[in-house]
């Protein structure tokens, strides 16, 4: 169990540090991907453009190499008691637990003077919810999420321990490579798909010369040597895409391109990238406007999905005393 927001495309970040694992591990468990919708809403967004990046990713997912004949692909909002767990969860959640989150902090502090709502606060209750309701075993994402997943085993343990045995206490995975993509243009920060220099970030359905220009105009470091040193967060970023791409450990990579001029390594760096993503793209843009085939994913996915969540919001609101 796992999701996805779809606030805008998708990108290298959200594809090395999540989906290329939720690809390989269909294939050994049941699996639910979702678009999360309802936690796209944290932030203002478009009401029309939502509605047309919530297709959007369902295209991006499948041309990525989610096939919904084998995991179940459904829009959270979609499916009732996802909202409701939430709320039954958070009356259990301490206040301070939130605002210690880290992504509640940059969120909140990227949107300055900007008015901040609650569900920004209230973000990782659901994000426990939606994993808790599916009683999932593994939760794989990005190492940003950690903490999310850390109170989504906190609020399953206090649960158990009050009511009685209900929710399996879910496990996160992490990519044994690259699970963290920092941003081209400031490798100190998350690559993000809301970054105001969209330079910094490489999106699956860039062109290949997009790409290119991405990564050959990346931020370096002072220096020539391409080594993973705490002091060139650029050239670490670079060599853990890479690793991430090719599927070598960053060692190895210091070895083979360490001879290289920064420019050259850029090179070897963004024809990997295109070479990854090139048979994506392609896919996605056959997809993309199929509307009725990815509407029908999306309800085959909810039909499952719904089921399991009634059954597990039946039981939690039976045994915290609802009628
Ligand atoms: N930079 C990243 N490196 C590795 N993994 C990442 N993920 C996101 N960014 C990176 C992982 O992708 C999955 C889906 O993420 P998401 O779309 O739910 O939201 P997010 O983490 O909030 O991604 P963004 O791009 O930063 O979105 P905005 O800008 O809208 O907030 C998750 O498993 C996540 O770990």
């Amino acid at each position: 169990m796992t999701g996805l927001q779809p606030t805008a495309g998708i990108h290298l970040g959200n594809y090395l540090g999540a989906i290329r694992s939720w690809v390989a591990l269909q294939e050994k468990a049941e699996s639910f991907f979702f678009l999360a919708d309802l936690h796209a809403l944290t932030v203002p967004q478009n009401p029309e453009q939502l509605n047309h990046k919530t297709l959007d990713c369902i295209a991006m997912l499948i041309a990525c190499g989610i096939d919904p004949k084998k995991s179940h692909i459904f829009v959270q909002s979609q499916v009732a008691g996802h909202a409701d767990l939430a709320w039954i969860l958070g009356c259990m959640t301490p206040i301070g637990q939130l605002e210690r989150m880290t992504q509640f902090k940059d969120k909140s502090a990227r949107r300055g003077d900007d008015f901040i709502g609650v569900g920004l606060l209230y973000y990782p209750v659901l994000m426990a919810a939606d994993i808790l309701i599916y009683g999932a075993n593994l939760v794989p994402v990005g190492d940003d999420q950690r903490q999310h997943v850390e109170l989504a085993r906190d609020l399953a343990v206090r649960f158990n321990g009050i009511h009685g045995n209900t929710f399996p206490v879910p496990e996160a995975f992490f990519p044994p490579n690259c699970a963290r993509v920092m941003s081209l243009q400031n490798p100190t920060a998350k690559m993000s798909k809301s970054d105001p220099s969209q330079s910094g970030t490489i999106f699956l359905s860039d062109s290949e010369d997009v790409i290119r220009k991405k990564i050959c105009s990346a931020m370096t470091d002072s220096g020539s040597e391409i080594r993973a040193l705490d002091n060139k967060p650029g050239i670490c970023n670079l060599l853990q895409i890479l690793s991430g791409i090719v599927g070598k450990d960053v060692s190895e990579l210091e070895k083979i391109h360490g001879g290289l001029q920064y420019g050259k390594f850029k090179e070897v760096v963004a024809e990997a990238t295109v070479d990854a993503i090139g048979p994506i793209c392609k896919k996605y843009f056959l997809l993309k406007d199929q509307k009725d085939f990815l509407l029908s994913i999306a309800n085959e996915g909810r039909l499952a999905a719904q089921s399991r969540a009634t059954e597990m919001v039946s039981k939690v609101k039976a045994k915290v005393g609802l009628l």
